[in-house]
């Protein structure tokens, strides 16, 4: 197989067996970003479709996303760092009941990798988690993930939540599920400050550097 199926079928497979190799032969020719987003994200992607079609178990789910998580912490080094200035500080979580967390985790490198301070809250954090954490840690901005249809409507329900308690700042989220229209019509309606969508770590990178500036 060439190089980016085999990466691909490292993912969808759960193996681990000669992945830092072909890694190591995949940097020759990309960037540690395209090897995610092209070859590794497309045996996630067949990963989810395995398992909608009942052929994957979520044992060998959790298997790929152990490769998933193998890959990008090899990865991680040999990414792009920019300005060592701190440009702000952000509250990173997976919402309430959502234990989705290779995006949320590929959020919190690409933005410390560019000059923010992230603090990772973790999986499944409810608001009044998030609420509390606003309060010590005074970010300048609150990012939420959330992979389940669901997860989309708590976004809604955190966005309520963290007006309730008074916070304001940028609100960006992101997630398989989420769309901007979903983003737009259903979560900056209950939030008073700024809410952003982002289509990947990329994007919401983008997305801060903007608003910061
Ligand atoms: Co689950 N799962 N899963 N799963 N899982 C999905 C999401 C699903 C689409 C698969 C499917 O059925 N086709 C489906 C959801 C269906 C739905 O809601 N309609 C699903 C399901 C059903 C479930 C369970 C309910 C299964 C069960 O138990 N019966 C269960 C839920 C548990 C829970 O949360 N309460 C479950 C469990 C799991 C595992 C634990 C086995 C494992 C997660 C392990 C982990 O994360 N530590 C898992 C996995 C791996 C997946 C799939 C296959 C892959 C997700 C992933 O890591 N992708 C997924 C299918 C899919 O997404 N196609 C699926 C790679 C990652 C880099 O992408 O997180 O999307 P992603 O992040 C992207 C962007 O979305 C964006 O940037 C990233 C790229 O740069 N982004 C942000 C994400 N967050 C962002 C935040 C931002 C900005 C951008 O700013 C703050």
């Amino acid at each position: 197989y060439p190089l980016e199926e085999r990466l691909s079928n490292y993912i969808v497979e759960g193996s681990k067996d000669g992945l830092i190799d072909d890694l190591k032969e995949a940097l020759s020719r990309y960037t540690p970003l395209d090897i995610i987003n092209g070859p590794l994200m497309k045996g996630m992607q067949r990963v989810g479709q395995l398992f909608n079609d009942n052929e994957l178990i979520v044992a060998e789910v959790l298997q790929s996303a152990e490769v998933m998580k193998t890959a990008v912490s090899f990865l991680e080094p040999y990414m792009e760092k920019n300005d060592s200035t701190q440009k702000g500080k952000i509250l990173l979580a997976t919402v309430k009941g959502d234990v989705h967390d290779i995006g949320k985790n590929l959020v919190e490198i690409i933005l410390s990798n560019n000059g923010y301070e992230v603090i990772n809250l973790g999986i499944k954090v409810p608001p009044e988690q998030l609420v509390a954490a606003f309060k010590q840690e005074k970010p300048d901005a609150i990012g939420l993930s959330g992979l389940l249809v669901k997860s989309a409507q708590q976004m809604a329900i955190t966005a309520q939540d963290l007006k309730t308690a008074g916070i304001d700042v940028p609100l960006l989220v992101g997630g398989a599920a989420l769309t901007r229209k979903f983003t737009e019509n259903k979560i900056a309606n209950e939030y008073d400050g700024l809410v952003f969508y982002a289509k990947d770590a990329m994007d919401g990178l983008n997305i801060l550097n903007q608003i910061s500036d």
